[in-house]
């Protein structure tokens, strides 16, 4: 049986998506809420996990142990890297990885820790539902790598730094996080996010001005993945 969990980091995120639903039962957990609803006959958990790698691990980790999730999705926006990501542009995450990762200092490679790997991959079968759902919807839908780091970048360098290291197209503050937390947890999951800026030196100003917009965009995609989910 599907039990769906839908997560984003900042209420911005989530309220586009809690907006489709009347019947919701709120439950308090860890210094957070998680909204309950039904759409169809699919059960589903909603949840932002408040901003960063940590937060989001917890989140997405009690959304699959407390809650029984078993399948999730993550909508959002993200920082640009590859130039041909505009403003409310739509991205899937083929794998994801975490940028700020540095144990360089002992031979090993950026993003990587013993036991862990410097990419993790997202379920094949959401990304080709994905893929589906933008061509049904005459929308386009890059697939690419994410990056991911606790840092709001705003800086060209450290923005290009982060896509060749990486060969990453874009970035943000929580995927690859949720992406450790699923693959340990044999979880299949999908990152999606819409482009609010381009971490560079207009990355704040632009955010502030995008956030909402591409907020729902990612959430409107999503609402037409739960239409054709299984
Ligand atoms: C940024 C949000 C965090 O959850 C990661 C947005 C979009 N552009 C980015 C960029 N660098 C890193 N991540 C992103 N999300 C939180 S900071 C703003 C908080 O405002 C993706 C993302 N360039 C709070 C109000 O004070």
């Amino acid at each position: 049986m599907l039990k769906l969990a839908i997560m984003g980091a900042m209420e911005e995120e989530i309220e586009p998506l809690l907006a489709n639903f009347s019947d919701i039962k709120v439950t308090e957990f860890a210094n957070n809420k998680y909204y309950e609803v039904k759409f169809n006959d699919i059960e589903i958990v909603i949840a932002y996990s408040k901003i960063g790698k940590v937060f989001a691990s917890l989140t997405a980790a009690t959304l699959i142990e407390k809650f029984g999730c078993n399948k999730l999705l993550f909508s959002g926006v993200a920082g640009a890297i590859n130039p041909s990501l505009k403003i409310g542009d739509l991205i899937v995450a083929t794998k994801l990885c975490q940028h700020d990762l540095d144990i360089t200092a002992f031979g090993h490679p950026f993003g990587y820790v013993p036991g862990g790997n410097v990419f993790i991959e997202a379920d094949n079968t959401l990304i080709q539902l994905a893929k589906d759902v933008a061509l049904e919807q005459n929308i386009d839908l890059l697939d690419g790598i994410i990056a991911t780091g606790d840092q709001f970048v705003a800086n060209e360098e450290r923005k290009n730094w982060i896509g060749s290291t990486f060969n990453a197209d874009a970035l943000e503050m929580e995927g690859a996080s949720v992406a450790v937390v699923c693959n340990a947890l044999n979880v299949p999951f999908l990152i999606l996010r819409s482009i609010s800026d381009s971490a560079d030196m207009d990355a704040g100003f632009s955010f502030d001005e995008f956030l909402k917009s591409s907020a729902n965009r990612s959430a409107s995609f999503i609402i037409e993945i739960l239409k054709r989910i299984k």
